[in-house]
């Protein structure tokens, strides 16, 4: 199986590759934020339970996202394997997901980070703001969202680089020169 991880902070267009490598590589695409987003959506009661902590721009309980998570991959059984969008996000995260996957006889394939400055992450978000409107979006929420990203999830860059699963691409440019990079990177792979 061949099973990534789209790295980086929030804005990084994690999302946007994400959707072109599954399509590619015949992936199933998770994406813990459009999870999280569609519970709220539809008000189910993990909906409820998580729509303040998203419109602060924290991160949801690690227990719930691990129980999310494996309902997602039960679904998924036909592809060739999984792209990890937005997940995992803390230590805790990354190392559930490491026991899921080996009790499926299975790993982590490569981690690919997204390298975007802050400006241009800050810049990007306010213009979905404007299309999308997502409460999350605010000049104030994005600010708090970079911190937690630097506190909580780029520690993780050092657990997947001991296991040598780490590599850096470019992430500013059209959308279409990054996927080329990535595309190159997975090919190489199988
Ligand atoms: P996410 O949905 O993962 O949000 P994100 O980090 O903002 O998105 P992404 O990096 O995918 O950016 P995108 O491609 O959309 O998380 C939202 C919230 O959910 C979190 O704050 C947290 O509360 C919660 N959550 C999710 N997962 C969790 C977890 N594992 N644990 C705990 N909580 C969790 O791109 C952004 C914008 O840039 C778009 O408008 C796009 O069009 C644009 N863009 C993309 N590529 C571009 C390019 N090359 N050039 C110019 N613009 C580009």
């Amino acid at each position: 199986m061949l099973n990534l991880i789209l790295f980086g902070p929030p804005g990084s267009g994690k999302g946007t590759q994400s959707i072109k490598i599954a399509e590619c590589f015949n992936l199933a695409h998770i994406s813990t934020g459009d999870i999280l987003r569609s519970e709220i959506k539809n008000q189910t009661p993990l909906g409820l339970k998580v729509k303040a902590v998203i419109e602060k721009g924290e991160l949801v309980s690690d227990n719930l996202l691990m129980e999310l998570l494996e309902n997602a991959i039960e679904k998924e059984k036909s592809k060739n394997g999984f792209i990890f969008d937005g997940f995992p996000r803390t230590n805790f995260q990354a190392m559930g997901l490491d026991t899921m996957l080996e009790k499926r006889n299975t790993s982590i394939s490569l981690v690919i980070s997204l390298e975007v400055d802050r400006d241009e992450v800050v810049k990007r978000l306010l213009s979905r703001a404007k299309l999308e409107g997502r409460v999350d979006d605010t000049e104030e929420v994005i600010s708090n969202r970079l911190q937690v990203y630097h506190n909580q999830t780029a520690p993780l860059i050092d657990f997947y680089k001991k296991q040598k699963k780490f590599v850096e691409v470019k992430g500013i440019g059209s959308t279409e020169v990054i996927f080329d990079s990535i595309k190159e990177i997975v090919s190489a792979l199988i």
